[in-house]
């Protein structure tokens, strides 16, 4: 397996609970390690270009405005099959469908409000870290 690097962020609903340190254990209990950190307020227009490629869906605005109601912690992680592995542990999109023990299910509140975010591939994980991270801001 090859060591990849994945795009995460800690949604508002987490962070308002003060759940950062809690998904970071999570994350690093599975083995990705966390390379690149900082907490943001995300401004709408980082929320729809972040968020474009549902920009056709029902839900984009209600999706654009929730991500900047508060801070959240954009990351890179890095780890043997990083991009697959994230996915893994975060579980389901819906937290009722996400599997126990998957931070999702964990920690996340209903569709909308379900803590985290990854990337679903290497492309897009690529496009999202340079998106958020200059390079000397990632110390692998
Ligand atoms: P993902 O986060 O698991 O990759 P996506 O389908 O890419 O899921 O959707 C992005 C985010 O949009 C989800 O994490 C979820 O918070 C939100 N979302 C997805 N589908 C709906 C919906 O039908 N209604 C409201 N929000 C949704
Ligand atoms: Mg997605």
């Amino acid at each position: 397996m090859a060591i990849e690097r994945t795009f995460s962020m800690i949604k508002p609903d987490a962070t308002a609970r003060n759940l950062t340190g809690a998904i970071n254990a999570r994350l690093e209990q599975a083995g990705l390690r966390i390379i690149a950190q900082k907490r943001i307020k995300m401004t709408r227009e980082q929320a729809r270009h972040f968020y474009g490629v549902h920009a056709n869906k029902p839900f984009y605005e209600e999706l654009v405005s929730y991500i900047c109601s508060g801070p959240v912690v954009v990351q890179v992680l890095e780890g043997e099959n990083a991009v697959t592995l994230n996915r893994q542990i975060m579980g389901a999109t819906n937290p009722l469908n996400a599997e126990p023990g998957t931070i999702r299910k964990e920690f996340g509140i209903e569709l909308s409000q379900n803590s985290i975010h990854g990337s679903d591939a290497l492309e897009t994980a690529a496009a999202e870290i340079a998106y958020f991270f200059s390079g000397s801001e990632i110390v692998g």
